[in-house]
């Protein structure tokens, strides 16, 4: 009988093999997978649960909370205060920082997260998700504040997602590759179901909410006409369109087959840069495409390369299979 893979041992080996994770990573990676764990019994009660509806909030951004954002979130927040592995944590829930309080110890990583991507889809039982990213806090001073956490993508040390869809799934990148641990609910604890996941460098599926089309910018509807005229159009290949409204479930589908993601900016709001958060969002998913051999820009530049800002900040996103971002990062080149 072949042995099972936990991730608890895989972290182990790559810690032990490969050198590639320090003890404290380690222990942090498993304990965001614990509370993925806690996130992903929540999300399965459902209506039996206390679990559905908005809440009485708003976040940062001025979005209407739902229960399942505000419970995801403090899982996370109490599963990582007091192991002594993180220094502070933040959080598109939390206007600010959450600094490690003085009663524990403080360690050395900064862990930044979407508690419940795809809110939207919550009370219609559609695939949501936890997104991720670890940074090591800035050793040339005590203490922790916000700007520690305004590091370039390309400095991540971890990155990941949690995906709560038919089967719970967690993707996961120290750079060294992709990882997949499927949740075996028996068991409770996840195991590895695949390694080096890569993306197909080409693919005839893209990713785009179609209903913004009227306000996007002339190089991505450009690539979006080229591809609806199939195979009579410049690209000779017909497309297919999917779209479901949670990055999680579209970034992994792609990681699974192939495919090019979509938020660009467009003039609904002009003065913003994209829906999506750099820090939390498209970072993270850059860094695990680009690990599988896709890529991942906001039209001009490497999305990893971007120096935020802001905690908050916004991005225009285009991952995937890697010619298709080429092409549509080319195409705002010649504009
Ligand atoms: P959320 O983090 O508040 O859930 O918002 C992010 C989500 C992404 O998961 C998804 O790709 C996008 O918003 C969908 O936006 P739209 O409803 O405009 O299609
Ligand atoms: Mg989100």
């Amino acid at each position: 009988m072949t042995q099972k893979v936990s991730l608890t041992r895989y972290l182990v080996e790559q810690q032990r093999v490969d050198g590639l994770i320090p003890a404290q990573l380690r222990l942090l990676l498993e304990v965001v997978a614990r509370a993925c764990k806690r996130i992903s019994f929540a999300v399965n009660k459902g209506e039996l649960g206390d679990v559905m509806g908005a809440a009485e909030t708003q976040n940062v951004q001025g979005e209407v909370q739902k229960k399942l954002d505000i419970i995801a979130n403090e899982v996370l927040i109490e599963a990582n205060e007091w192991g002594g592995h993180l220094a502070a944590m933040a959080s598109e829930e939390m206007e600010g920082i959450y600094v490690v309080p003085n009663r524990y110890p403080q360690g050395e990583y900064l862990l930044l997260f979407d508690p419940l991507d795809g809110s939207s889809n919550i009370d219609v039982n559609v695939s949501i998700g936890t997104i991720f990213s670890v940074l090591k806090k800035p050793d040339d001073h005590p203490g922790v504040q916000e700007a520690d956490f305004l590091q370039a993508g390309a400095k991540q040390v971890a990155a990941g997602y949690c995906i709560y869809g038919p089967q719970t799934t967690l993707v996961l990148t120290v750079g060294d590759g992709v990882a997949m641990f499927t949740l075996d609910r028996e068991q409770g604890s996840f195991v590895l179901t695949q390694e080096n996941l890569r993306v197909p460098e080409d693919t005839k599926e893209f990713a785009i909410n179609m209903s913004n089309m009227r306000h996007w910018d002339a190089p991505v509807k450009r690539y979006i006409d080229e591809c609806l005229a199939g195979k009579d159009g410049p690209r000779g290949k017909d497309f297919n369109m999917r779209w479901i409204a949670s990055m999680v479930a579209d970034v992994h589908r792609i990681l699974m087959r192939g495919g090019v993601f979509m938020y660009p900016w467009d003039k609904r709001e002009p003065e913003k840069p994209g829906k999506l958060r750099l820090m939390y969002e498209a970072n993270p998913m850059s860094w695990l495409v680009e690990q599988a051999g896709g890529a991942a820009t906001n039209g001009k530049e490497r999305i990893l390369d971007i120096e935020p800002t802001k905690l908050h900040q916004r991005v225009s996103v285009i991952l995937g299979s890697k010619n298709e971002v080429e092409r549509v990062t080319g195409y705002h080149a010649e504009k």
